[in-house]
Parts: C-alpha cells; sequence; structure tokens
C-alpha cells in the first residue's frame, strides 16, 4: 500500500516535511543502535538546528555548510537543517584526512560546519588554514557548546527560506578513484527527480520497508538510498556509524531490515555467511559503485535467494542511471536505461556506434550534470551529454554492458583488455577472494596485464598457484588477456566507497 501525498513537492526538505502536514509524522524514520526517531522527531531535530545555524551562526541562504560524520541520525538532521535554512550541504566521507578536508573546504567555500565530535581532530587541523570557515559546531559529545545544546535554547519550529527547486541544495565531491576531488552542483529538483526515477521504475519499495547499507551519506549512492529514497515513500532507515560485513548482517537482523545497499565487494565479503539472512526479512539488495561481476551475482543468489540489483550512478548525474530489477536482470549486463534517463555508446568522435560495440557512455537526463569547474564541464558535458568515462557497451535489446573505465583499458601487444574483464574472470576461481587488474609499463608489450590477488583463507601464493591461475583465465577468456605478471596482497586499496583504487596499485 503506498502513501498518498497532497503536496507536489519542489524541496528537498519537503521530503521530510509533508510527512508531518499530512498526518504520517509518528511513522519510524531513522533508526541506528539505541534510537527511534520518527518523521516528526526529525522534522523537530532538523528545525532546531536550522534556528541554531540562522540565528546564532548567521547562516544566510546560498552559503556553504560542511557536514561530517559517520552515518547517524543527527547527520541526517544537520541534513535537512540545511536544506531548510537554505543553505548549501556539503558532506564529506568520515575518512578523510586534513588536508583533503582542507582541499573540499577551499573548492566549496565553506563558511560553516556541523561535525560530529568523533571526527573533531582532523577539522580542526584543516579549520587553521581555512579562514573562510567561520562557525563550526560539534555534536553527539557532551561538552556544554555543542550542537546539542544549542538546540535545547532554540524553539522547535521553523520558517523554511523560501527556496526554489532550482535553487542548489548540495555540492556532491566524486569519491576519487584518481585522486583527486570533483565537485559537482545539485538543484532541489534534481534531489526530487532522483527519488521519481529508479526507486517507483526499480526498486520498487513499499512504506513498510526498512533500509540498510554501508554507504556513506557524503556519497550520493548512500543519500538516495538510505535518506532521500525510504523519505520519498514513508518507509525507515536504519543508519549504522560502522557498516563493515559483520555490522551489516547484525543490522539487518536486529532491524529487520528490508532493503540493502552496499558495493559489489562487502556481498563478496557477506556472501559465505548468506545462510544467516535466510531467516531474516531482507528481499531486496542493491549493488553500485563498481561493477557486479556475473560470479558475485551468482554467489549471493546461491546464498540467499536473492537476486542484486545492479545499477550504474555517478556523483554528477546524482544517483542510478542504468539498471535492471531483479526480473530483469541479466549477469554481466548492468541492465538498461532507467525511466527518465537515455544512454548512448559513442566513438571517439562522439558518433553513435552500432549495438555490440565498445565505445564510450554518455548519458542525459533530469539531474543533469553540472560541475564547479569550468573546465571540467566543457571537457565533460557536450551538447547535454555527461560523458562518465566508462567504456561501455550496448546490445540489440538495449542492454548495457560494463568493459572499464576509459582510464583502464590496457593496451598490451596491440590488444585492448579491459581490466575488469580480467579481473572477473579470476574471481571464479575459488582460491580468489578479490583481486584488481592494472597495465605495467613494459618494453616490448607496451603494457603488460599484471593482477594483484587476495587469496581465500588456507591458499599459498606460490608459483603454482601463479601457474594454475593464469590457466584458468586462459581458459576462461581470450588467452591474450592472461595475467603476465603476479602479486599477492592481503587487502586492496579501496575508497570508503568501494571502490577499487588502480591507480595505488599502479604507484606501487
Ligand atoms: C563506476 C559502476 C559499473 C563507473 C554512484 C550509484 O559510484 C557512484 O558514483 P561515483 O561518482 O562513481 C561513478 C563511476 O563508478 N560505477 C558505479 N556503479 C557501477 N560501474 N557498474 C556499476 N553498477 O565507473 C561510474 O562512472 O563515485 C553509484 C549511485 C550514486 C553514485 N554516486
Amino acid at each position: 500500500p503506498e502513501l498518498k501525498f497532497q503536496s507536489q513537492l519542489n524541496c528537498a526538505h519537503e521530503l521530510l516535511d509533508r510527512h508531518v502536514a499530512e498526518g504520517h509524522g509518528d511513522r519510524v524514520c531513522i533508526r541506528a543502535p539505541g534510537v527511534t526517531w520518527t518523521y516528526r522527531e526529525l522534522q523537530d531535530k532538523a528545525e532546531r538546528i536550522a534556528n541554531v545555524l540562522v540565528r546564532d551562526l548567521g547562516l544566510v541562504p546560498g552559503n556553504r555548510v560542511l557536514l561530517r560524520a559517520p552515518n547517524n541520525p543527527m547527520l541526517a538532521a544537520c541534513w535537512f537543517a540545511v536544506m531548510k535554512a537554505g543553505g548549501i550541504a556539503v558532506a564529506t566521507m568520515p575518512l578523510l584526512r586534513a588536508k583533503e578536508l582542507k582541499t573540499v573546504l577551499d573548492i566549496a567555500q565553506c563558511s560553516h560546519a556541523l561535525c560530529d565530535a568523533a571526527l573533531a581532530g582532523e577539522l580542526e587541523q584543516a579549520a587553521r588554514a581555512c579562514p573562510q570557515l567561520r562557525q563550526v559546531r560539534y555534536f553527539n559529545s557532551a561538552e556544554p557548546h555543542g550542537l546539542e545544546q544549542a538546540m535545547k535554547r532554540q524553539p522547535s519550529g521553523f520558517r523554511n527560506v523560501d527556496t526554489a527547486a532550482d535553487d542548489t541544495c548540495l555540492l556532491g565531491f566524486t569519491s576519487g578513484t584518481t585522486g583527486v576531488p570533483k565537485a559537482t552542483m545539485h538543484f532541489h529538483r534534481d534531489l526530487i527527480a532522483v527519488c521519481r526515477c529508479w526507486p517507483p521504475h526499480v526498486l520498487r519499495a513499499r512504506p513498510d520497508d526498512v533500509f540498510i547499507g554501508s554507504p556513506p551519506l557524503a556519497f550520493t549512492f548512500g543519500l538516495g538510498g538510505l535518506l532521500l529514497f525510504p523519505l520519498s515513500i514513508g518507509a525507515s532507515t536504519v543508519l549504522l556509524e560502522k557498516a563493515t560485513p559483520p555490522q551489516l548482517l547484525e543490522g539487518v537482523r536486529d532491524f529487520g531490515a528490508t532493503v540493502l545497499f552496499t558495493a559489489p565487494t562487502s556481498y563478496r565479503a557477506l556472501a559465505p555467511h548468506g545462510a544467516l539472512l535466510r531467516g531474516t526479512r531482507l528481499r531486496k539488495c542493491v549493488s553500485a559503485g563498481e561493477a557486479l561481476p556475473a560470479a558475485t551475482r551468482t554467489l549471493w543468489r546461491e546464498a540467499t535467494g536473492i537476486e542484486i540489483i545492479d545499477g550504474i550512478g555517478t556523483t554528477e548525474l546524482l544517483h542510478i542511471f542504468i539498471s535492471a530489477d531483479e526480473v530483469q536482470a541479466r549477469p554481466g549486463y548492468t541492465g538498461v536505461a532507467v525511466p527518465g534517463y537515455r544512454a548512448e555508446i559513442v566513438d571517439d568522435d562522439d558518433q553513435p556506434v552500432p549495438p555490440g560495440t565498445v565505445g564510450r557512455l554518455r548519458v542525459k537526463g533530469p539531474t543533469g550534470c553540472r560541475y564547479l569547474a569550468d573546465e571540467r564541464q566543457a571537457s565533460y558535458v557536450r551538447d547535454g551529454w555527461n560523458y562518465t568515462g566508462d567504456a561501455y557497451e550496448m546490445d540489440a535489446e538495449g542492454y548495457f554492458r560494463f568493459h572499464a573505465r576509459t582510464d583502464d583499458m590496457i593496451i598490451s601487444a596491440g590488444y585492448n583488455i579491459a581490466a575488469p574483464e580480467v579481473e572477473e574472470a579470476l574471481l571464479q576461481h575459488p582460491a580468489v577472494a578479490e583481486c584488481g587488474v592494472i597495465g605495467v609499463p613494459d618494453a616490448e608489450r607496451g603494457q603488460l596485464v599484471k593482477a594483484f590477488i587476495v587469496l581465500r583463507p588456507g591458499h599459498l601464493g606460490d608459483a603454482a598457484m601463479v601457474k594454475a591461475l593464469q590457466d584458468f583465465v586462459k581458459q576462461a577468456i581470450a588467452p591474450y588477456k592472461y595475467p603476465r605478471a603476479m602479486e599477492f596482497l592481503d587487502a586492496l586499496p579501496r575508497t570508503a566507497t568501494g571502490k577499487l583504487q588502480r591507480f595505488r596499485l599502479k604507484a606501487d
């Protein structure tokens, strides 16, 4: 049963306000260990924080507010407070160090910051070198000058600043597989648009669903999946500060979660414990951030009985634009264009290529793409199409198959080899837990395919293993793609969003 709403949505904070305005304020909105907030309670917190921002901290519409916390209820309240006060939210990944924070503060020109006390150290260090940052408040601490103390002195109730649908409300920073963060601007209407495209057409969750997952709210995959989407239908969301595989398992069981958002690497780590999920309410599993290998899809289905919903999204376009639901899902394919979006494969001259040809993916849709930096806008957005930097192929039915990031195409002895294809082949070997493939310079072949392998417990990375894995790849895919060099590691370098950092493998 869907909740029916009278009001039309223009701005992001209305995703929260309309529940209270239309009589659903007592539904459970946010849960976390030891915390349950209804929609009304979240609104009350957000409005008190908005009052602090405007009355105590002098925020004016358009000011940029740095938000910094692990996924927890106060972060969600601060996020809505910024929307209500007409500010622009700049959420940062919890793991960022002072130097990276300074880059973000400078690019975004933040004047205010709301930060979890647990993450104060790096921000204090960064703030010393950022004179534009005028006001910082910490929450989730007992200190007398904390945000909660200031909230107590403010009335509940806040008259929302009169923002328009096309006012910027969010600066999203890309997660940096190449190391350099890029900022993209999003309007209020973009946040509403993502709630209208992928969730109703592909995810199809219900008001009684309980969302849970690992992506930080600072990553737009997490912001949508763990905040905007559940709230847009009156469902509830579980926010976990730490969401490693064991914590996700526990969370799904303890909170009766039904919809899970996480990355392929996390599905691989969870799969051996899949039996523990069989007795739970879990019914939908979403994967994004990296390509989902066919082997991981199978592993998960066999472990849990659930078909993963894969989807590619980007920070630039805010959320998922190519995806397939449980019925449409095809192993090895991301899916089809999400209603509302157009996706095409083009050659180096921006001309569409016939089905079955690998080329560059470009996408157009209601969420647009606006980089903060003009040079970037000029080179990555042409004719309204956003070039994602991915090499993809579309078949005659409109199904899209990922090959590689354009930068991750290895050219060896004249052959084009997509690093993820070699990884996918290796992952099918029972001894391989995780792997990363790159091209390394080679005098003879130009580039050489090199694989970094994390073995499952009980396996040894010796010469016999190298030979066995090379032979295995030659059987699975065209033999010239096999990794001629191989190295065994305990873990692979990954971003906080679960993406493999190939540039770090290349540097070592
Ligand atoms: C890669 C995928 C194959 C692809 C994101 C869902 O990942 C997100 O945003 P980012 O800006 O990175 C975008 C790039 O990541 N990618 C993401 N998903 C897939 N490749 N299959 C996939 N399913 O290279 C893309 O260009 O960090 C994902 C929702 C919101 C997001 N921001």
